[in-house]
This record gives structure tokens, sequence and C-alpha cells, in this order.
């Protein structure tokens, strides 16, 4: 193995089928890219980062539109031995400041609408460079790379080199960048095209249908990752559009989802076998399946949805057989190299069957979280296994059933929402004096949030306008459905609210 081979970029290029001329990727406005236009343009698009001189190790942030050339962006800082820095696309300036404030990076591409505010904080914090990146093939990032040279750089990296860093919002305190290495990916990539039977070219290759956004795990990694190390070609929606994604459905053979995206396809009446004759297997993960769901589709497509388990720190961890029992309710087996064990709150390992706290450990394990080496120590044990923060069991067959979660954290169509952040907003508004945000059922997004708010001695409170300040300052998928106003909040002998009360009072 040359040293080269340990740069991510280079191991997904080499999957590339023979003929380059072939479609990599078709769009929902009718684009279509060949493997020669993804080598050619993250080409371009890596000798121009590098042409800025920017010092080994530069995080280049993104919060951009989903398009096939902030794909390009991605592979060419992996291959200008960079650091990508994705950004959700909902995130606000108080957000968007935090992250560039924190990670500094060297690059800021940014749409060409929020070019204003972004450009001002990221100039304030200290980026060298911003530049625009729009969903329709314009901004000066293109406009710039246009001019540089198409020779096939790709910088040689270690395994242990940072290639991405995703930020996670915490339980308390600031959030935190996961550094994920090249290795780190890599090694997941590789087991994954094993274990889901991904079909290389030469058996008439997979098409697989891309409906995510790409600032995740799930939309970035997976599926992406997935996709070109596999060389198979990608229907690449904007955004998920369940009518669009029933009409490709007979061009495709792979589909990825967070479960509810599996939710608002079974609304559709056209769904059922013929719709998904050429399709091989569907996936889910980032949420939890409910069983339901995981049934209705079996009986409306004949397919057994395979649900696997990951985050963000480890991309992905378990998962259901492509081959043998996909157990609804379950996540599956530890995938090849994971080592994943349930221990006691002494971190002892409690028995088969029962229930405890998630540690894992193995290649796919980051790095660590990014000036965080405290935060970074804290989250691992002594003998190295990540605490996940997620409750679980796992049985004799290995099979593992997530049922719980030991961090305070919502999870709403697959997006992480953290209470801790929420209370602390609202907690500041004027003439409040405490809040609380729980997590509670809902059909749609699997689980969503609810506030419950206390008003200061004198003072009335309106839920509705707690809930529009919350919308003008936070990503919109972070703001509760429901703000209702209490006197006061349940608490144990302890002094602690109890959560679990109010979820169940305000469950829907
Ligand atoms: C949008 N809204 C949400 C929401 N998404 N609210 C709660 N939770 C969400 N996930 C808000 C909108 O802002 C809007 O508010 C209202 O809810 C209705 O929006 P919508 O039109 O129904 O939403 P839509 O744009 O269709 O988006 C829904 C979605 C999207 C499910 C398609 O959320 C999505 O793409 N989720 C996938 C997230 C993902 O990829 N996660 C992977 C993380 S990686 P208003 O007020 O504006 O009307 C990871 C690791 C792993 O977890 O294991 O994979
Ligand atoms: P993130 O930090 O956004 O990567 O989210 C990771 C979290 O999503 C995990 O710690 C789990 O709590 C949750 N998660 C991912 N996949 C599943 C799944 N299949 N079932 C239940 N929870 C999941």
């Amino acid at each position: 193995m040359t040293k080269n081979d340990s740069n991510l970029y280079a191991a997904l290029r080499a999957a590339f089928p023979d003929d380059l001329s072939a479609t990599a990727v078709e769009t929902d406005t009718g684009l279509f890219y060949t493997w020669c236009d993804l080598e050619r343009g993250s080409a371009m698009l890596a000798n121009f980062l590098r042409s800025l001189d920017l010092p080994e190790g530069s995080r280049i942030a993104a919060q951009v539109d989903k398009s096939v050339e902030a794909l390009l962006l991605y592979l060419a800082t992996l291959r200008a031995g960079y650091v990508f820095l994705p950004l959700n696309t909902a995130y606000q300036s108080a957000e968007v400041a935090y992250f560039i404030g924190d990670a500094e990076p060297a690059v800021v591409v940014c749409t060409g609408k929020n070019f204003p505010w972004v450009s001002k904080l990221a100039f304030q914090a200290g980026t060298q460079w911003v530049f625009t990146l729009n969903d329709d093939r314009t901004g000066s990032l293109l406009e710039r790379a246009a001019c540089a040279m198409d020779q096939p750089t790709c910088v040689p990296k270690q395994p242990e080199d940072v290639a991405v860093i995703i930020y996670t919002s915490g339980t308390t305190g600031r959030s935190k960048g996961a550094m994920l290495t090249h290795g780190n990916m890599l090694s997941n990539a590789l087991v994954l095209k094993d274990h889901w039977g991904w079909r290389s070219p030469a058996q008439g290759g997979d098409v697989l249908i891309h409906a995510l956004p790409i600032f995740h795990v799930h939309g970035l990694f997976v599926a992406c990752h997935g996709a070109l190390i596999n060389g198979s070609k990608m229907i690449w929606l904007a955004r998920f559009d369940p009518k669009l994604v029933l009409h490709r459905l007979p061009d495709a053979s792979v589909f990825m989802g967070v479960p509810t995206l599996y939710v608002r396809l079974l609304a559709e009446p056209g769904l059922g076998r013929a719709a998904c004759r050429n399709m091989r297997l569907f996936i889910s993960g980032s949420a939890p399946l409910l069983t339901d769901t995981f049934n209705a589709w079996q009986q409306r497509t004949g397919h057994t949805i395979l649900e696997r388990y990951g985050m963000s720190e480890t991309i992905m961890l378990t998962s259901n057989p492509y081959l043998g029992l996909r157990r609804g309710g379950t996540v599956g087996q530890p995938l090849p190299g994971v080592q994943l064990r349930v221990v006691d709150g002494q971190g002892n390992s409690v028995p088969t069957g029962e229930i405890g706290d998630i540690q894992v450990k193995g290649p796919n394990v980051f790095a660590g979280y990014w000036r965080m080496p405290e935060k970074t120590a804290q989250e691992f044990t002594a003998d190295g296994f990540f605490k996940t923060g997620d409750v679980g069991k796992q049985e004799a067959d290995g099979y593992v059933t997530i049922v719980g979660r030991s961090k305070d954290l919502i999870i709403s169509g697959g997006y992480n929402v953290y209470p801790a952040e929420l209370e602390s907003f609202i907690n500041d508004l004027p003439g409040v004096a405490e809040s609380a945000v729980v997590g509670v059922p809902d059909p749609d997004f699997g689980e969503v949030g609810v506030a419950l708010v206390v008003p200061r001695p004198g003072v009335v409170l309106d839920g509705a306008a707690v809930l529009a300040q919350l919308k003008a300052s936070v990503a919109n998928y972070k703001v509760p459905k429901q703000c209702y106003v209490l006197q006061e909040l349940p608490r144990n002998a302890m002094g602690k609210v109890q959560k679990n009360l109010l979820r169940q009072q305000y469950s829907r």
C-alpha cells in the first residue's frame, strides 16, 4: 500500500468504473454528471484550494444548498488534504458564528443569499477567504476554480489524519466538533460495501436514490461514500419529495432514509410492489424505526427494511444483515471490526439481554472532539471504549436494541435537538424564570419538542411569542412544535426537573 492509499479520495477514485464516460450522478433538474466530471471537477476545485496556499490542516467550512458541486467541494477538500466542515443549511447566524469561531476555518463557502452576514462573521473570526456556491452552479467558488488546472491532485494522507469535523450539539455547554479521520471513513465504507452486498458495475451495478441532506453522516458518508466506493450511480434529489422518490424508484436499486421518509412514502397511495420491482435494498437509520412502519413497509412493498445504527462520532456501528434475519425493532449486530458492550453505571458489563449503556470501539470511532481534550477524555473509558450515550441491550445472538438515551436528546425527523440548548435560550428571554424542553412522540417526525415555560412572578407570558423568538434565532427544526406556560415545573426530592412526567403529560 502506498502512502497515498490512505487518502479517502484515492480509495473512492479507485472504485470508479473503467468507463469514466458513464453517468455517475443524475439530478432532479435533468443534469447528468459522468465519473469523469466528478474526477475533473473535484480536481479543479482541489487545485484551486491548494493555490490559496493554506496551512496544512486548514478547515474548509461549507453552508450550502445540496448540489453536485457541493459534493465536489467535499471531494476536493479530501483531495487537497484539508479538513471539511459541513454545516446544516438551517443554522442561523448565532449558530454559524459559533461554529466558525470555534473551528476557525481558513475558507468559508456559503450561498450568495447568505454572503452578507456569513462573510461578515467569518472575516471577524479571522477567515481568509469567503466564496459563494449556489445550487444552480453559480457563485464565486466555481468562477475562481474554472481557471484551475485539472491535474489529478491527491495529497498523501495517513489513516489518522483528520478529514472532516462534524459538529454535534451537547447536553451541556458548547457544541463539540467530532474529528473523523481518513481511516475512520475508509474502514467504515469498506465494511458497508461488503455488508450491504453492493453490486459492482461488473455485476450490473446499483443505483442509489439520494434524497438526504449532505451535511450529516447519513447523507454524506453512508450514502455518498456507499455509492462512490461501489462505482454506483446516484439519482440526486435536492430535497426529499415522496412523489418524486416514488416516480424514480423503478430506476433504482438502493434507497436510504431516516424513518420520517418511510412514513411519508407510506402515505403515498402509489407505493406498492410494482413501484419497488427493481429495488434491492431499503435502509433506515439515524432515529428509531417504529415496528409499525417496518411491518407496513413489508406488507405494502414486499421489502424488509434493513435498519442500522450509527452516530456522528462513529459513523456506522451496527446493522441488520443483508442476507439473514432483519429483525424489526432492532438495529442488528455490530459491524465487522466494531466491538460493542452494554455496561451498568459502574462500567461493568451487564448480563446478556439486560439494559445498560452502550459503549463501542473500532477503526470507525473518531479521533476526539476538536480542541476539547478533557471532554474527549471524559467520553472514553480507560480501555478505549467510546460512551455513546445510547441505552440498549444485546441478545445472545448479537442483535442490539436501542431502548433510550442517557443523554438528554430529542431526535426529530433524524435531526438531533438538544433541550439544554433551547432551554438556555428560552431562560434568557425577558420574563422567563425557567423552562424545560421535552420530546414527545409524533407520527411524522418520530419525536418532536414541546417547551414548558415558567414566567417570573407578575409576568404574563405567551407561548406562541416564545416560539416566535426561538424561530428567529435557531435552526427551524429545533423549534418546539408547542409551548405551554406553567406556574412551576415538577421536581423530584433532589430538585431535578422530572422530564419523564412532563413527557407523559404533554404527549399528543
Ligand atoms: C423540518 N422541520 C422539522 C424537521 N424538518 N421539524 C422537526 N424535525 C425535523 N426533522 C420543520 C420545518 O422547518 C417546518 O417548520 C416544519 O417542520 C415542517 O417542515 P416540512 O416541510 O415537513 O419538512 P421538510 O423540509 O420536508 O423536512 C423533513 C425531512 C428533513 C424529514 C425531509 O427533516 C430531513 O431531511 N431529515 C433528515 C435528517 C438527516 O439526514 N439526519 C441524519 C443525521 S446523521 P416551519 O415552521 O418552517 O413550517 C445521524 C447518524 C446516523 O443521525 O445514524 O445516520
Ligand atoms: P448524530 O449525533 O446526529 O449522529 O445522532 C446519533 C444518534 O442517533 C445516536 O446516538 C442514536 O441515539 C441515534 N440513532 C442513530 N441510528 C439509530 C437507530 N437506527 N435507532 C435508534 N437511534 C438511532
